[in-house]
């Protein structure tokens, strides 16, 4: 094993609301800790994990922020370092949106992500629901254009996806790679 690859490792920062669904996306890629030699520690804010997508031989490490609104402002900790940041919102959370849109206009503006060329992708999560918002509306609802116009460094992508078959966190990860 390469002694650097910590150092290699490309980084994500995994936030947005709570419950939005952040961990299980997570956990649906994670290396499991007992397949490394490496101990990951979670706490009240963050839960750290590995993850591998199939057919690729690269790691990720993501930061699985908690989204609880005493936390929320831990995110920025991250914004200098990582590569990516995936902002996922609960398509089926028609009330929070807004609180949302605000989350995401507040990381467009931070000092610490103007100038950062990465990618920022939106996932609208839980889409196998039924009544979730469609991918039109929470654009929409975002007000994705005037988020995107807010911050032209980074390239935002805006990604429909869900837990139950792992749809969009693929894309979501490809992006990683452009
Ligand atoms: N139907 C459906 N439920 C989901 C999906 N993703 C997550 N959930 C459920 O949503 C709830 C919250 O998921 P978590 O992964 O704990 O949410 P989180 O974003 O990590 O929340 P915090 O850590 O508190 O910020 C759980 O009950 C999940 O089973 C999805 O794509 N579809
Ligand atoms: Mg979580």
């Amino acid at each position: 094993m390469d002694p650097n690859n910590h150092v290699k490792m490309r980084k994500v920062l995994l936030c947005g609301l709570d419950f939005s669904g952040k961990t299980t996306l997570v956990k649906k890629f994670r290396i499991q800790p007992n397949e490394t030699n490496e101990f990951f520690t979670s706490t009240a804010f963050m839960n750290l994990e590995k993850v591998k997508l199939p057919g690729k031989a690269e790691t990720c490490l993501v930061y699985d922020m908690s989204g609880q609104g005493r936390h929320r402002a831990s995110w920025a900790f991250f914004y200098p370092e990582v590569d990516a940041i995936f902002f996922v919102v609960d398509a089926t959370d028609r009330a929070r949106i807004d609180i949302a849109r605000e989350c995401l206009s507040d990381m467009a503006r931070h000092p610490a992500i103007k100038g950062k060329r990465i990618p920022l992708v939106i996932l609208s999560n839980k889409t196998d629901v039924d009544e979730s918002v469609d991918a039109n509306s929470m654009r929409s609802a975002l007000q994705f254009e005037r988020l995107k116009s807010e911050n032209f460094d980074l390239e935002w992508w805006f990604i429909e996806s869900n837990c139950k078959d792992a749809s969009g966190i693929e894309a979501a990860f490809a992006k990683l790679e452009k």
